[in-house]
């Protein structure tokens, strides 16, 4: 017989039948809560709400414990998520618990992106479940989950309405994890103030669409004190403390002033224990529930869809993982071979550009050489007429010389006769024509001597 039809016949008509004896699968419970105790369990909070609003001091007054860590100053640059993990024990069983505080949140001047890094932490934590749910050797039974269980949205005790940062927040969170709005430090505001104040917070919520977490009413158990819950107190308005203080004979927490004395766990004075029994002792295991099956439900079916997964194809038909993968990768495949295709044209088309461009320069050059050139010869052409004209003027200045060296000669040989034969000057001067040639002699002389 096909699977198929095992599973139609076990669904539509499954037949009751009485048993002879004990057979023992009535300690199912008893086994998984066995399972469960000895493998812990694990809660995380997320406290998001303006720094010094009483964050720590609630988380140490709800777990009965100091936790560490300094308070904040009010000048962070941007809002920060500061993650810390705890093993706690009751009775025994074991409790690993985060808690998760926004640091900076609502210092800044602009608040615009104050809500991003919340959003972004809480997906963070659902993709790295994904990834562990979609390895091949998963490890989910001893993974440390740290996707956000119940997200505790501190309210500022102002009396009069929530603030849009709060508001746009909240909007951003709620349908990534479990909202509980609390009035924090509600010792700050008087009891008719606090009442009206719960109306009007409960009003703009749900004028905004703002969707907080329900306590479930499907349970019969609990139905009751959650649907008062749902109806009459939420948002729960809390006071913290860590001190304790002696009232009667019984140590208490409380806050002290000089006018009285605010007990945390007193539920006329607040609603901690309201809170508390809520959040730990009667919905936890609803609000871990909630946290698997509606937001991070969610958010995995986006991402998947997002990752090209689907259920069915276009005609409504089963469409499988395997179909999906092979479609996805040949759709992958065509867009690789696309954007190959585009990268060879570009880089064709570089190439050519570049050619063009070096053809270009190459031609500059051949241009500017032959500019040069012609330059060179024009400049050589001159030097060659001025080393010609040079030339001429040397051989000029040479025949000069020779010519001038003769006369001085002749003049020096003038000098000699002139001297020795001064006595018979007059005969000398007759017999060489006279005083007209010795003048000459002496002017031409003279010009030699200048010349030198
Ligand atoms: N009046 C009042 N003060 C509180 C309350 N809870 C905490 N505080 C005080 O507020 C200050 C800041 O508290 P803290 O827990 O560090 O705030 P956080 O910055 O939100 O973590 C401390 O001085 C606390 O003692 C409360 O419920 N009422
Ligand atoms: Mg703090």
């Amino acid at each position: 017989m096909a699977s198929t039809e095992i599973a139609r016949q076990a669904g539509e008509g499954v037949r009751a039948v009485p048993l002879a004896g004990h057979v023992g699968f009535d300690s199912m419970p008893d086994q998984l809560v066995n399972k469960s105790v000895n493998r812990g369990f694990c809660f995380n909070i997320l406290c998001v709400g303006e720094t010094g609003l009483g964050k720590s001091t609630l988380m140490d007054t709800l777990f009965n414990t100091k936790f560490e860590g300094e308070p904040t100053q009010h000048n962070q640059p941007g809002v920060t998520l500061k993650s810390n993990t705890y093993e706690l024990q009751e009775s025994n069983v074991r409790l690993k618990l985060t808690v998760v505080n926004t640091v900076g949140f609502g210092d800044q001047i602009n608040k615009e992106d104050s809500y991003k890094s919340i959003v972004e932490f809480i997906d963070t934590q659902f993709e790295a479940y994904l990834q562990e749910e979609l390895k091949i050797k998963r490890t989910l039974h001893s993974y440390h989950d740290t996707r956000i269980h119940a997200c505790l949205y501190f309210i500022a005790p102002t009396g009069h309405s929530l603030k849009s940062l709060d508001l746009v927040t909240m909007k951003k969170l709620d349908s990534k994890v479990n909202i509980v709005p609390i009035v924090a430090k509600s010792d700050a505001i008087s009891k008719s103030e606090l009442a009206k104040f719960k109306i009007k917070i409960t009003s703009e919520l749900v004028s905004n669409g703002v969707q907080i977490y329900q306590f479930p009413t499907d349970d019969e158990s609990v139905a009751e004190i959650n649907s008062t819950m749902n109806v009459s107190h939420l948002p729960f308005a809390v006071v913290g403390s860590t001190e304790e203080v002696k009232i009667g004979n019984k140590m208490v927490k409380a806050r002290q002033y000089p006018w009285g004395t605010v007990q945390v766990e007193n539920e006329n004075h607040c609603d901690f224990v309201k809170l508390r029994e809520m959040l730990i002792r009667v919905n936890m295991e609803d609000l871990r529930e909630q946290t698997h099956t509606r937001h991070y439900e969610l958010y995995r079916r986006c991402k998947l869809e997002e990752m090209g997964f689907k259920d069915t194809d276009p005609d409504s038909k089963p469409f499988s993982l395997q179909e999906t993968y092979e479609a996805k990768r040949n759709e992958f495949m065509g867009e690789l071979q696309k954007k190959e295709e585009e990268m060879r044209q570009m880089f064709v088309q570089r190439v050519k550009e570049k050619e063009a461009e070096l053809k270009e320069a190459e031609k500059e050059l051949h241009e500017k050489f032959d500019r040069l050139k012609k330059l060179h010869q024009d400049e050589k052409k001159k030097l060659e007429e001025k080393k010609k004209s040079l030339d001429d003027e040397v051989n000029m200045f040479k025949q000069k010389k020779t010519a001038a060296e003769l006369l001085l000669n002749q003049a020096q040989q003038a000098g000699v006769v002139l001297s020795t034969h001064r006595s018979s000057f007059h005969v000398w001067l007759f017999s060489h024509g006279g005083f007209d040639a010795l003048w000459l002699h002496l002017i031409n002389l003279k010009a030699i001597t200048k010349l030198f």
